[in-house]
Formats: C-alpha cells, structure tokens, sequence
C-alpha cells in the first residue's frame, strides 16, 4: 500500500481529520461502513489531496503503507471494539490501530493490553475542537507506547493545531490510556471554565443590570486581558447575537437547561475514586443537573428568597470588576483541581504524565485554548515538582489580590438570591486549603465516637482511641 495514514468512520470527525491528514500532504486511505459516505468524501473534496477510497476493510488494510497506521473514528462504545475486531485480524505485528473517538480511558486501557497481547499497537487520542477543529487543526491527546508515538507522531504534529510559538499542539502524553485521561479531564475542565462564564453572566445581568448586549461588551473587553479565551470570545457572540424571529435577545428565547454527553460526569467520577477535590467541576456537571429537572424546580418555585435588585450607574460598572476578579480566581481553582487530577491519575497508573506539556498542547486547538495556558505552561516548566498551580508565586500572587473582590462577589450573590456554585465551591476551596486548622478533626472526633474509628494527635506519633462509652480514657492503637 501506499497510503501513510488510513481513517474509518467517515461522518463529521472523520471526514474532517481525513481532509486534514490530506491537505497536509499525506496520502490517505479511506472507508466507512456505509460506502456512500466514502464516495462521496472524495467526490466532494477529493481535490484537496490524495485519497484512496476502500470500499472493504481488505481494501482499506491493503491500502496502507506498513508499518500501517489507521485511524478509527466511529460512535464511542461497542462500535469502537466492533471495528476493532473487524481489523485487528487483517493487520500485522507492528501494526497501529488509532482510536480517535472520545473512548472512557478504561475502555481504551483494556484495548490497549488485548492488542499489545497480539502485537499490535494500539494508540487512543483525544482529539478537541470539534469539527471545525478536525479540520484545521485540533489539540491532539495520543496515549500508547512510545514506539507508536515514533511512528504516528509525525504525521499528528502536521495536522495539529500550532500554538502562537509554532509549537504543535501535540506531544506524547504517556502510555496506554493517558491520553483519553487527559481529554477526559480537560472536558472536565471545560464545564467548570463554561459553567464560571455563566455565572458571571447571570451576575452581571442581575445584579448589574446589565443587558445581553452589554454583557457581550463586558466579556469582548475581558477577552484583550487576562481572560482571553476561545470560550470568553464565543460567549460574547451568542450574547450579542438576537433571534431573527422575535428579535430578543437569543439568549432569551433559549430553554435554560443545559444537557451533556459524559465527559464531565466521566471526570468527576474518577475524582471520586481517587479522591481527588475537584469541586468546581462537579458543581459545574450538578448545575446542568440542576437546570435539566423541571419537576424539582416547578415545586420550588414559590420558596421564599430575595429578588435581585440591579444595581446602577458607577456601582454597576464597579461591580463588573469585581466579577472578572471573581471569574479569574475562580478559573485558577478549576485549572488547580484539573492539573491535580492529571497528576493524581498519572501517579496511579503510572503514566508519568509531563504537565508543562498538557498545558503547551492545550494552548490552541481545543475548546479551552486560552492565553492563560502558556502562564500554566511555564508554571510547570519552571518547577515540574510544583504540587499545587496555587503554589506557584504568580498564580498565588494574583488569586491573592482578587480575593476581597472574590468574596465580595459571592457575598452579594448570596445577599441578592442569585446562584453562583462554581464561584462560591472554589472559594471554599481556596479557603480550605489556607486554612490553619480545619473542622476535620471533630469529623475524626466523631468517627472515632460512633465507629471507633481512631486518631492522630497533634502532640505525638500513632493512632489513638477514646472510650466514649465508658471512662473515656484514651488508648493507643497502634
Ligand atoms: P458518530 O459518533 O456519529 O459516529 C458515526 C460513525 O460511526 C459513522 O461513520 C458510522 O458508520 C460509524 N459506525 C457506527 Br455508529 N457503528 C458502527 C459499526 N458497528 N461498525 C462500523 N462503523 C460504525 O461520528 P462523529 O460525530 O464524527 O464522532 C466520531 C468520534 O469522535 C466519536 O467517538 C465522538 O465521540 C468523537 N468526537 C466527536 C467530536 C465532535 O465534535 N463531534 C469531537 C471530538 C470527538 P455509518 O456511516 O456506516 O453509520
């Protein structure tokens, strides 16, 4: 064969990486189940490269350069391994199979095994930015071995996305199933930066009184500073964008509940079980929740609470400044809990992940792409050790001065009824953290009195116990 790269699954995401894999110059091989989807990719855009339509996996498998490298881009799930059965027995050892769809890294941890047992590599990628990203450019996750990166990395670094330095977005995140982990978490991460936006939204229009245009105004000025992002951009489009049937606002005429795929529950799950705080990306996923049961929120409609009362003129302007403090400190505790969930998962299974690296790939390309990640970037890159992104002096240094705006903000949010639960749970966070002494111990206290559960003194080393039940001496347990 010919082809130096072959995808299967030619609907939006397929055919778009195709197209990229071709206009950068590579030969590619093409096929999907249903063959006019095939037929009609390369009578569409067959123009823009070289093609090579297969219109059986023979063919497609035949087609490819050895060692061979195709992608799989099909629906999530048994399709994945559907199609990775219908392969695996045409390909040789060496061979890589690159799954590209948005697999749980569990599943791909087990692909991954299954195919190394039969010599043949098996590489999952996360992939962001969409279609529009599959196109021109996305941010690229690969996991697998190091051999396959060698094979497979070059051809990624063509078609990915280029952060302002020219690096490619792409690097070899670690073995196995790392790079699914890491799209998993920057999913994650993406709700909570989403969620953090609406709040503030919902605060300026609120409680500044601000109109959907206005707020679209506001965030195109926070979008020159500090907060430049890809998310703070397209909110300020959907925000000044109007419905061209009744001319409100579209924000208006939108129903208020925000669904979701997996990605973030995925996340929160796995923070879960390693125990890892991310309380602002569950807030996040809980407020979609939230906002999805009409029935819950139909029978609390009548509870009593404030009405939020805009307020006017320079304190309205005043209170704006406060909510980009807000949003900023709050953004710093989401990429602090995301990067510690990177860091935890990498230690558990061993992936020795390079977070520098994360943040550098993740600067263009996908939906959280920010100036804000190349400050992360170096962070790590200054100090790989660093435990916590607050533990940075730069970050510590500007949470640091937005926290009296911070606190002001989810105070009058409080005061005026208006729900901000991504703000106020990386608040908490923030403040956890600082604090000298936390209401742990009397939770200790009280395990250790229902279920014998034992201490730690603060005084000396081992575990203690208290007889509650009896003359409450103290005994050592170990
Ligand atoms: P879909 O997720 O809608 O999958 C459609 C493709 O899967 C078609 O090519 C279809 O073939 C094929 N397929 C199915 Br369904 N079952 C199959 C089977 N048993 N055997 C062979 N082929 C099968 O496509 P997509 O939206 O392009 O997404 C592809 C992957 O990329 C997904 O895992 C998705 O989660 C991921 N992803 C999507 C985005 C996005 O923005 N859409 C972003 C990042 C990642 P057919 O044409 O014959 O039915």
């Amino acid at each position: 064969g010919t082809a130096q790269i072959g995808v299967t699954g030619l609907a939006v995401m397929g055919r778009n990486l195709a197209r990229n894999f071709a206009r950068n110059g590579f030969t590619v091989a093409v096929h999907n189940r249903t063959t006019a989807k095939t037929d009609a990719l390369v009578k569409e855009f067959g123009d823009e490269g070289t093609f090579i339509a297969a219109r059986t996996p023979e063919e497609f498998v035949a087609a490819l350069e050895r060692p061979r490298r195709l992608v799989i881009m099909v629906k999530a799930g048994d399709p994945t391994d559907a199609v990775i059965e219908e392969f695996a027995p045409l390909l040789d050892e060496g061979d890589v199979i690159i799954d590209g769809g948005n697999a749980h890294f569990e599943d791909t941890r087990r692909r991954e095994k299954d195919l190394r047992e039969r010599g043949i590599h098996f590489v999952g990628v996360g992939i962001s930015g969409g279609e529009e990203g599959a196109l021109n450019g996305p941010s690229i996750m690969p996991g697998g071995s190091t051999r396959s990166y060698e094979s497979l990395g070059p051809l990624l670094e063509k078609i990915a996305a280029k952060a302002k330095d020219g690096t490619p977005c792409t690097t070899h995140i670690g073995p196995d199933g790392a790079g699914h982990y890491v799209k998993m978490v920057h999913n994650g991460i993406e709700y909570a930066d989403m969620q953090l936006i609406a709040e503030a939204y919902d605060l300026l229009r609120r409680v500044a009184g601000y109109s959907p245009a206005k707020i679209a105004e506001t965030f195109r000025s926070w979008n020159t500073g500090r907060l430049d992002s890809y998310l703070i951009e397209i909110t300020a489009e959907v925000l000044s964008h109007t419905d061209p049937e009744t001319g409100k606002p579209f924000v208006d005429i939108v129903q208020d509940r925000a669904e979701q795929k997996g990605t973030g529950r995925w996340t929160v799950q796995i923070a879960l079980d390693l125990g890892v705080p991310v309380s602002g990306i569950a807030e996040a996923v809980f407020a979609r929740s939230l906002s999805g049961h009409a029935d819950l929120r139909e029978a609390a409609r009548d509870l009593p609470g404030p009405t939020a009362t805009p307020l006017a003129g320079a304190e309205a302007a005043a209170f704006a400044d406060r909510v980009e403090q807000a949003l900023y400190a709050s953004k710093i505790v989401s990429y602090t809990q995301g990067f510690h969930q990177i860091r935890a998962g990498s230690e558990t299974y061993d992936w020795k992940i390079d977070l520098g690296a994360v943040a550098a790939i993740w600067r263009a390309g996908c939906i959280i792409r920010a100036a804000f990640l190349d400050r992360i970037r170096a962070a790590y890159d200054a100090r790989p050790e660093l435990v916590s992104l607050l533990s940075d002096q730069q970050f510590a240094e500007e949470i640091g001065a937005a926290q009296d705006d911070w606190r002001a903000v989810v105070a009058e949010a409080v005061r005026q009824g208006v729900p901000t639960p991504g703000f106020a749970a990386a608040l908490s966070y923030y403040d956890g953290l600082r604090a000298d002494r936390l209401p742990a111990a009397l939770t200790q206290g009280q395990r250790d009195f229902f279920g014998a559960h034992t201490y730690r003194r603060t005084d000396r080393a081992g575990s203690f116990h208290t007889l509650w039940g009896g003359d409450r001496s103290e005994t050592a347990t170990g």
